[in-house]
């Protein structure tokens, strides 16, 4: 058999295609494909929901890939190990309560499990806006999609109109960015599910507090939007942990879980 240059390109451009349709209507969009959203990808879908992943960059994993200032090795707690033994990621124990893992092996696994769960993830693409619908008041407003781009598009700084999806929930797992929620606060009218009604900032460096708060703070923060991760702490004002993960995992967990119990 010959290749045909025309026959590789419409597969690529049907497939895409039909993958794209068949993800407008979503259980879950998550937003940012860090340790955090991917985890919450993974949970949500191995148990069968609709879910999305838009990641801005080429490669999924954020922040996870690096370690500790490029030094490529992550360091879990107790708790997070067990997220990690869960998904099948080698652990070496460092010394009581903590252990480590290659932040490769780490990364890349994690994605794939997600992927091989079932969710799918759709790369190159920046989340720009909100679709927030309310039926009488402020108050009853809720966030029922996203409004997606090409990564290229906001690079370049092209006038192109974005296109949309639906979602019964949404994750914000950015990262320090929170750019979800950031949008919901300027656009929505309305205020956040914090004390402030505002985005309240992340703190500075603080790695006990922050891995505990970051599960406290996993939780819906606007109606139909959970946070997940650096995020979920930059929502509700704590502080940061520095290149410890298990806070990042285990709001991952959480987040699908939160969400699972919703959906019902
Ligand atoms: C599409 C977007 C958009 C958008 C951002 O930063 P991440 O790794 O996020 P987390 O919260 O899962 O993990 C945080 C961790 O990596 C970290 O930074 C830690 C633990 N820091 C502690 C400290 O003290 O510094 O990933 C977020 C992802 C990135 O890949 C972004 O490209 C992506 O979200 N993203 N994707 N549309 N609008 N905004």
């Amino acid at each position: 058999m010959k290749l045909d240059e025309q026959v590789i390109t419409r597969a690529i451009i049907e497939r895409f295609t039909q993958k794209w349709i068949d993800h407008l209507d979503l259980d879950v969009a998550i937003i940012g494909g860090g340790p955090s959203g991917l985890v919450a990808a993974y949970y949500l879908a191995r148990n069968d929901r609709k879910v999305a992943l838009f990641e801005r960059k080429l490669s999924i994993g954020g922040g996870m890939w690096g370690g500790g200032m490029m030094f490529n090795e992550i360091v879990v707690q107790d708790k997070g190990k067990k997220v990690l033994d869960e998904l099948g990621i080698p652990t070496q124990p460092f010394q009581e309560g903590y252990h480590t893992a290659d932040a490769v092996m780490a990364t890349t696994t994690l994605a794939s499990k997600a992927c091989q769960a079932g969710a799918t993830v759709f790369n190159l693409m920046c989340v720009e806006d909100a679709i927030i619908r309310q039926t009488d008041s402020p108050e009853s407003a809720r966030v029922i999609g996203l409004v997606v781009n090409w990564t290229a598009v906001e690079m370049a700084a092209l006038h192109v109109d974005p296109l949309t999806v639906h979602a019964r929930f949404t994750i914000d797992a950015t990262g320090h960015a929170t750019e979800l929620m950031h949008l919901i606060e300027r656009k929505s009218g309305s205020r956040l599910l914090t004390e402030t009604g505002k985005v309240m900032g992340e703190k500075s460096m603080w790695a006990e507090v922050a891995e505990h708060s970051t599960l406290e703070n996993t939780r819906e923060a606007f109606p139909g939007v959970y946070v997940a991760g650096m995020a979920a702490n930059a929502t509700f004002g704590s502080y940061r942990m520095g290149p410890i993960f298990g806070g990042m995992l285990l709001s991952g967990k959480k987040a699908a879980e939160l969400i699972d119990q919703q959906l019902g």
